[in-house]
This record gives C-alpha cells, sequence and structure tokens, in this order.
C-alpha cells in the first residue's frame, strides 16, 4: 500500500493554527520573558492546563523544564522557550501517525470512521478520500450512515465531486450490511481502499455502541484482516470532553487512531497532545477548515512550529 505520499503542508497547518497561535503562542513566549522560577513554572503548568493539554501532559512538560532548570540554572529564557518545544514533538512523535500499511494481496485497506454526531465524519470521508485519490488509489466509499438520508446525500454529493464509487444503504437499512456490501462491490472492483461512513452516535449510548461492534465485525467478514484502521473523528473545540468520548469509543470497538478536525476553530490546540498522552492513540490527520484539501496528515514538527510561532 502506497500511501507514503503523505506530506504535511506548512501553509495548509500555519493558517489552520492562526487563532491557536496568536492566544497560545504569544502567552507562551510571554511566560518565557521573564526569570524561570517556580513561580513562572506553576504559572506555565496551570497555563498548559487551560489550553487543553491536560493535567499529565502539563506536569510533564512542566517538570521537563524545572528538572532542565535545576541542572542548568544559568539557561536564559529562550533556551527554555526551545527546550519545551522540542520536549513538545518528541511527545507528540511517541506514536506513529502514518496509515497502517498492508500487502498488496490484502487490499483493499477498509478505513471505518466513527465518532459522534456534527464532529466531521463525513466530510472527513470525502477529505481523506480526495487524500488517496492525489496518491493514485482507487477508493470506494460506503455510506453506513442509514439513519438519515440527509447523509446518504451528503456522501453521495461528495463522491460525485471526486469522482469515486459509492455503495449506499437505502435509509434505516442495517449498517453492517451496507459496509459488508461496499468491501465486497471494492474486492470486485479492485479498489486499493474502502473508507466507511457510520451515525454519528453519542458515545454514552450503549444500543449504539453496540451497533458500530457490529459494522466493525460485518467489516471484518468482508475483508482480509479489516478493519484495518478505525478512526474517531474528534472536534478540536470540544476540549476535554473529547477525551471521555474517546475512552467510551475506544472500550466498544478499538481504535487505531484519530481524526482531529476544526483546528482551524480553536485557540487551544493542546488537546493533541492529552489525546495521544492519556488513551496512547495517534492523532493521524486533522481537519483544518471545510474544504475537500482541509486535511493533512499529524506531523509533530510542522504542528509545533506552527502553535508556537
Ligand atoms: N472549520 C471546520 N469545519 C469542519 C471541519 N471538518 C468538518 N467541518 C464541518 O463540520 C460540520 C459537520 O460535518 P459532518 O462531516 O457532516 O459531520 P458528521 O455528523 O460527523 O458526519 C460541517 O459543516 C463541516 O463542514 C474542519 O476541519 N474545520
Ligand atoms: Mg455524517
Amino acid at each position: 500500500m502506497v500511501l507514503q505520499f503523505f506530506k504535511s503542508s506548512y501553509a495548509k497547518v500555519k493558517s489552520a493554527l492562526s487563532r491557536a497561535r496568536s492566544f497560545f503562542g504569544e502567552k507562551i513566549k510571554s511566560l518565557f520573558q521573564g526569570k524561570i522560577d517556580e513561580a513562572a513554572l506553576e504559572k506555565l503548568e496551570q497555563f498548559l492546563y487551560e489550553v487543553d493539554f491536560g493535567v499529565q501532559t502539563s506536569k510533564e512538560l512542566t517538570n521537563k523544564i524545572r528538572q532542565l532548570q535545576k541542572e542548568n540554572p544559568s539557561l536564559k529564557p529562550d533556551d527554555y522557550y526551545s527546550a519545551l518545544r522540542s520536549h513538545l514533538v518528541s511527545l507528540l512523535s511517541r506514536y506513529p501517525s502514518a496509515l497502517v500499511q498492508i500487502p498488496e494481496e490484502k487490499l483493499p485497506l477498509v478505513i471505518l470512521i466513527v465518532g459522534v454526531n456534527g464532529n466531521g465524519k463525513t466530510t472527513s470521508v470525502a477529505k481523506l478520500s480526495y487524500l488517496l485519490k492525489q496518491g493514485n488509489q482507487k477508493v470506494l466509499v460506503a455510506a453506513a450512515d442509514t439513519f438519515r438520508a440527509a447523509a446518504i446525500e451528503q456522501l453521495e454529493t461528495w463522491a460525485h465531486r471526486l469522482n469515486i464509487d459509492i455503495v449506499k444503504g437505502t435509509p434505516q437499512s442495517d449498517p453492517a450490511a451496507v459496509a459488508f456490501d461496499a468491501l465486497q462491490a471494492a474486492k470486485a472492483r479492485k479498489c486499493d481502499a474502502v473508507i466507511v461512513d457510520t451515525a454519528g452516535r453519542l458515545h454514552t449510548k450503549i444500543p449504539l455502541m453496540q451497533e458500530l461492534e457490529k459494522i466493525r465485525r460485518s467489516c471484518s467478514k468482508a475483508s482480509s484482516g479489516g478493519p484495518h484502521e478505525v478512526l474517531l473523528v474528534l472536534d478540536a473545540t470540544t476540549g476535554q470532553n473529547a477525551i471521555d468520548q474517546a475512552k467510551q469509543f475506544h472500550k466498544f470497538t478499538p481504535l487505531t487512531g484519530i481524526i482531529l478536525t476544526k483546528l482551524d476553530g480553536t485557540a487551544k490546540g493542546g488537546i493533541v497532545a492529552a489525546i495521544q498522552q492519556e488513551l496512547g492513540i495517534p492523532v493521524k490527520f486533522i481537519g483544518t477548515g471545510e474544504q475537500i484539501d482541509d486535511i493533512q496528515p499529524f506531523d509533530p514538527q510542522t504542528f509545533v512550529d506552527n502553535l508556537f510561532e
């Protein structure tokens, strides 16, 4: 599977993070202007927490600076600032963010997209199809959100625009059956990837979460080792609640990665680190706007560079 062509666009990430940069970046800079003493470190930890890094990551990052200061009390504020940046990059690089690779004979790659209503699932299915198509991959999408007719139409419109195949169910039909049919069709048409859209569901509603498990099993029956990716779509503007969503989804349907959408709509951005650190699940893609090409593979260095300056 040739997916290594994905490259993060610096300009796209820069533009998406402009709100976060002007809030987070500016504040961090000012925190690192004076003397780095215990009071400053406390302020730093509090600020990181406020911009969604979560308790654990805020502590870890602050402790790193505290330790540095103990070992080298003569460092300049700039040195601490650079240390924070580079530690954040290495912290975000702990989990591989590339899509899984599978051998040719196991194609198509099956990607199941799950998440709460309105987080950007259907849009992300379209964006991901676009990315794959850019890399000359033959993609088929499955409209397995049979809950609302509008959801099927929404994906159909995208598929039409992108000129890719779609397999859809009728409204209220069994989403697991739609996924099964889509996978069969994709195999017959020798597709490289199938992306399955699903209905939005609240992570607190057990029967809906069990339905997701049924869709997953259906993908597994109709494919070779699939679903190879189960990607949870999270809205970056929901802050810490995103962690709870991820925990619940992960419990019912083991996740392989996160698509973090709407980063263009938040002034915070720390949630990227909190998700990876607290759940051990990598952020694989970020949503940077509403257009079809507003998706980027997550690249820690590009992300941190654009968050800080
Ligand atoms: N600004 C912004 N809007 C997004 C992004 N991703 C999705 N959206 C918007 O979020 C809304 C809900 O998206 P949709 O894909 O229908 O969500 P779903 O219910 O999870 O399928 C739509 O208006 C999308 O255009 C993103 O990365 N940035
Ligand atoms: Mg949808």
